[in-house]
């Protein structure tokens, strides 16, 4: 949008979206903003980077700030790391989304609440709300939440089926700041295709191999082309042993090739035309053990 079109009272802002792992985060995003941008499975080390989503109506723009899950099980420079963003997101953010799971409020929800900063609003959001069958105990819950953190307000909602996602967005829109849009109306993310090709072989590579592949393997785009309506991407999956190689390649090859026709399919509806892809499988270890390593990847 041409930030002189927008209306007087037009309102933009940054919304970071917070929780412990797993609890529906990035589905919860990629359901706002109508696009999958940020990569979502069932594993806990998923989100690895901050990955931002945006949102464009005519009252309003939403900039939608992922962020990893809050790790407190253990004490690694990936851990540490992805913490880092996650207090750095808060501390910029106009609202805060806390995501919680339906009917779930352990030790690490509770530590990720103490996180939470005073005087940003913080809208509770009660996520998997199609998990709870029996409608009667999703009251205590939000009160038994809502006594962690003075919040804004409390929205139950259903991120897999886009269940009261407009009633979240008109709380969220509540608390912007009156502002011109950042970004042109048709962002969905500020996010690189190169970066988003290989966010989306990561999901692939979590998605079917095994748990037996440590979380420290990881994806690199060694070269991005594009020539007219097509892009030409070559990837590789980075593993630390020649066993992980073979997880990856599967019986005659059979994995990798599903990995490479989903993450194509995948990329292709992304960007909108035609994708050549090609993976290699490579063995390099250790990248994830230090600070330069991971900085070497990409990471903050
Ligand atoms: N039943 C149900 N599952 C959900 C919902 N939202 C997310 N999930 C699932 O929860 C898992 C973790 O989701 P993800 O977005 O990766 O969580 P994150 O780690 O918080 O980013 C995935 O298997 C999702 O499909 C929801 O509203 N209902
Ligand atoms: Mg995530």
């Amino acid at each position: 949008m041409n930030p002189s079109d927008a209306p007087t009272d037009f309102r933009c802002g940054y919304i970071a979206i917070v929780g412990r792992p797993n609890v529906g985060k990035s589905t919860l995003m990629n359901a706002l903003i109508g696009a999958k941008v940020s990569i979502t499975s069932r594993k806990a080390q998923t989100t690895r980077h901050r990955i931002t989503g945006i949102q464009t109506r005519d009252h309003a723009q939403f900039v939608y700030v992922d962020t990893p899950g809050f790790q407190t099980r253990h004490s690694n420079a990936l851990n540490r790391t992805l913490n880092r963003t996650v207090t750095t997101t808060l501390t910029a953010a106009d609202v805060i989304l806390f995501v919680v799971e339906a009917g779930m409020f352990g030790p690490a929800d509770k530590q990720v609440a103490e996180l939470l900063p005073k005087g940003v609003p913080c809208i509770l959001v009660i996520n998997k709300s199609d998990h709870i069958k029996d409608k009667a105990v999703m009251m205590p819950f939000a009160q038994q939440v809502a006594a962690a953190h003075d919040f804004a307000a409390v929205v139950p909602v259903s991120a897999k089926q886009r269940f009261q996602l407009d009633i979240l967005e008109g709380e969220i829109a509540k608390h912007l700041p009156v502002g011109t849009p950042m970004f042109d109306q048709d962002d969905i993310t500020d996010r690189s295709e190169k970066f988003l090709a290989a966010e989306i072989v990561r999901e692939k590579v979590f998605r079917y191999v095994g748990d037996e592949l440590p979380y420290t393997s990881t994806v690199v785009i060694e070269k991005f082309e594009e020539e007219g309506r097509l892009r030409r991407v070559f990837a590789a999956i980075l593993v630390e042993r020649d066993g992980h190689k073979a997880m990856v390649i599967g019986q005659k090859g059979a994995k990798l090739k599903e990995i490479s026709t989903q993450s194509r399919l995948d990329m292709e509806k992304l960007f909108g035309g035609p994708v050549y892809l090609e993976i290699w499988v490579k063995v390099k270890s250790g990248w994830a053990d230090n600070e330069a390593g991971l900085r070497a990847y990409g990471y903050e």
